[in-house]
């Protein structure tokens, strides 16, 4: 995937150039900056909720994908953000969909993809994300400062995912304020809620916790309320769900 979206990502810089879109980035004027982490610190514990039409893991998860009417759902039912899918190939997400879904709700919304090139960053911004993705395992840490540091001067928030003690480790020290835990291992899909509870003990209080992947049923949301996350990405189940506000209300 990570090979595939810097081919991608190539063959879009060479229709708008980095410059153009560096300077294209910093002339859009928005109302306020990190809106999806003063979303998250709004709630005690906050849903984010994604549109997502495939997965590697799933292959098509909804074959009638109306990610408009979705997010708009998530969003009259109570979540705090909305995650979008942008990637093309194995996710079949676009960024135009995120396009659309932050004109279509007020909450802030997070570019769901492989960020592996700083042209990405400045993409986000441009499309209207007020936050990307930073995957530590495909980035070495001194891409992550640098793309944290782009963050910060963008004004867009930074969920930086982790699946080891060791990746957050280098989350921390290269100043992440957002840490994803994914239960969701990459390498071989396999899906464990209690990697979240093994890794909230090493994350400070004062560093927003998001557990992510593989949440689906009522025991797993009590058990991570329990250890005090502050808040939960759910994608799968929400979208295979025919009544989403009822899910999430319950
Ligand atoms: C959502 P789930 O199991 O509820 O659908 O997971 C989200 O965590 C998952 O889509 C995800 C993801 C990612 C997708 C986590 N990290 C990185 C693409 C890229």
């Amino acid at each position: 995937i990570v090979g595939y979206t810097k081919f991608r990502i190539d063959e879009e810089k060479m229709k708008i150039s980095l410059e153009k879109t560096i300077e294209l980035a910093f002339s859009i004027q928005t109302e306020s900056n990190f809106r999806f982490e003063n979303a998250l610190k709004t709630k005690e514990i906050s849903l984010i909720c994604e549109c997502k039409k495939a997965s590697p893991s799933m292959g098509i998860i909804d074959y009638n994908y109306n990610y408009i009417n979705i997010a708009r759902e998530y969003e009259a039912s109570g979540a705090s953000c909305i995650s979008v899918l942008t990637e093309p190939k194995w996710f079949m997400g676009s960024d135009d969909h995120l396009v659309d879904v932050v004109k279509n709700v007020s909450i802030p919304c997070i570019r769901k993809d492989f960020i592996v090139d700083e042209y990405m960053i400045y993409q986000s911004k441009i499309i209207g994300a007020s936050a990307v993705l930073l995957i530590c395992s495909v980035l070495d840490k001194d891409s992550l400062r640098r793309y944290l540091r782009i963050c910060q001067d963008l004004g867009l928030s930074a969920l930086v995912e982790v699946h080891t003690e060791n990746e957050i480790d280098i989350a921390l020290e290269v100043g992440a304020r957002i840490i994803g835990v994914n239960n969701r291992n990459l390498k071989d899909f396999s899906v464990d809620i209690r990697t979240s509870e093994r890794l909230r003990k090493v994350v400070p209080s004062d560093v927003l916790f998001v557990s992510e992947s593989g949440i689906k049923t009522e025991s797993d949301v009590r058990r991570l309320i329990e250890i005090g996350v502050d808040a939960m990405l759910i994608g799968e189940a929400f979208m295979k769900s025919d009544n989403k506000s009822k899910l999430i209300d319950s």
